[in-house]
């Protein structure tokens, strides 16, 4: 089938969407026969948003809704539920490989670019899918596990998702997680790795950003990813950051001694935002490993930074004052209004990696990137890339004006000894 677009038509919304989705249990229920809940995501919609404006991106969706209606059949139902999030509840599927085929027909649609304004958009989707009553007898059970399905795809990097039980797994690692972890901290079972950053223009070696690993007896090295969650969870974030910052500034007196002093860049979680004493944390830290406030940077993710903004904006700026460094991690991915911006308590903001990544292939990439690089200039912030993985990208971004590059092309993330002898030979 060919794809037509057309603008002109709106989609249900999220109240019709309950309403739809009420009905089509009742009606199930009487004919006994299953329907299918579909919940579809944009990917990367936010990006687009930032770098084509509202007005294009409404438009956008617009023809999204349409494309999906128009491969549909006539008894299916689609509403937009969310920012870049559709629902659609199809009517007497008969299993769950019919409700695949009918994913897949919908994925496969996207291959074709989208006109709007005299250009083409290509638009990538996530699926999560469920079955009314095989996984779950009311809306509320039902939408859960959808979401579960739509999440585990991303997770995955899968176009669409069943729910399945195993879905549910995650619930019962988040157990065994935190009980190890307690165990970790008391064993000492962490170990810092180092990934260099350089300064573009100089090449000189500019500083490094520190990575924690949990060096796991049966599970082997844990990522971050995996287990910072868990402990923001139950508040071990707090003993952990303690001994990160601690472990930072004391293995950085080992490296190389250069005319600048080298920079230690430490991940902050969110929930150290709110901790009372984290500015005498911080401050005692420095005093007992005797080093100076500008050796010591903290990153924190941008959407932390957005998430309490007077708060986080008193505590930052705070440790600013004091000459600590403040980096704004991630950036770019939070849903952040430039009104902040003017404000921002920091000293330095990192390109996330998601657009440095395929920025020369990518003209959208590439404008975001030259976009934040503009911004930071006009705020007199420095600016890192990270996730640089090869020479053009180092180059590129060196001629859009970018400061500082970290990434896979100059190393990856070292344990404390080999993270030396890197910077021994860099140095030569
Ligand atoms: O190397 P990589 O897998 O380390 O890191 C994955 C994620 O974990 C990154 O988002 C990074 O910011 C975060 N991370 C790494 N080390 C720490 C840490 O010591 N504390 C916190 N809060 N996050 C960290
Ligand atoms: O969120 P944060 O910026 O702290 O996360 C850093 C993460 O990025 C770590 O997991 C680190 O291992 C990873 N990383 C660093 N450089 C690269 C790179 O060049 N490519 C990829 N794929 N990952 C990178
Ligand atoms: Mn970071």
């Amino acid at each position: 089938m060919i794809a037509t677009d057309d603008s002109s038509q709106t989609v249900a919304d999220r109240p019709a969407f309950f309403l739809k989705l009420e009905e089509s249990i009742v009606s199930h229920k009487t004919c006994q026969k299953s329907f299918a809940l579909l919940l579809i995501n944009l990917k990367r919609f936010r990006r687009f948003n930032l770098s084509q404006g509202y007005l294009i991106a409404d438009q956008l969706l617009q023809l999204f809704a349409q494309r999906l209606t128009s491969m549909a059949r006539e008894q299916d139902f689609i509403a937009r539920v969310g920012n870049a999030e559709f629902a659609m509840i199809l009517p007497e599927i008969l299993n769950e490989g019919h409700a695949s085929l009918a994913a897949i027909k919908f994925i496969n649609s996207l291959t074709e670019a989208f006109s709007l304004s005299g250009e083409q958009f290509y638009v990538n989707a996530h699926i999560g899918i469920t079955l009314f009553p095989e996984h779950g007898l009311d809306a509320k059970e039902l939408l859960q596990n959808t979401e579960k399905a739509l999440s585990d795809a991303a997770l995955n990097s899968e176009s669409y998702a069943l729910y399945s039980t195993e879905t549910r797994h995650s619930d019962i690692q988040v157990w065994d997680i935190e009980k190890d972890l307690q165990r970790a901290i008391e064993q000492d079972q962490f170990e810092l790795y180092f990934q260099p950053q350089v300064n573009l223009k100089t090449g000189k070696l500019f500083g490094a950003e520190a990575l924690i690993r949990w060096k796991n007896g049966d599970k082997g090295f844990v990522r971050p990813d995996i287990f910072i969650p868990v402990a923001e969870d139950n508040g071990y974030i707090v003993p952990i950051t303690q001994w990160t910052i601690n472990a930072a500034l004391w293995l950085k007196k080992e490296w190389p001694q250069s005319q600048n002093p080298l920079k230690v860049a430490v991940n902050i979680s969110t929930r150290m935002l709110s901790q009372p004493d984290f500015v005498e944390m911080v401050q005692g830290a420095l005093r007992i490993h005797d080093t100076s406030h500008e050796e010591l940077t903290l990153e924190i993710t941008e959407s932390a930074l957005v998430e309490d903004l007077s708060t986080s904006f008193k505590l930052l700026n705070e440790l600013k004052s004091q000459g600590i460094n403040i980096s704004i991690d991630d950036f770019g991915t939070g849903y952040s209004s430039m009104a902040y911006f003017k404000n921002i308590p920091a000293n330095e903001i990192k390109i996330d990696q998601s657009f440095v990544r395929y920025m020369l292939e990518n003209q959208m990439d590439q404008h975001i990137v030259q976009t934040i690089i503009n911004l930071a200039r006009g705020f007199d912030l420095k600016v890192v890339a990270e996730g640089i993985e090869d020479q053009p990208t180092f180059d590129g971004l060196n001629l859009l004006g970018c400061d500082i590059a970290q990434g896979y092309h100059l190393a990856k993330p070292m344990p404390q000894q080999e993270f030396i002898n890197w910077v021994k030979s860099y140095n030569r």
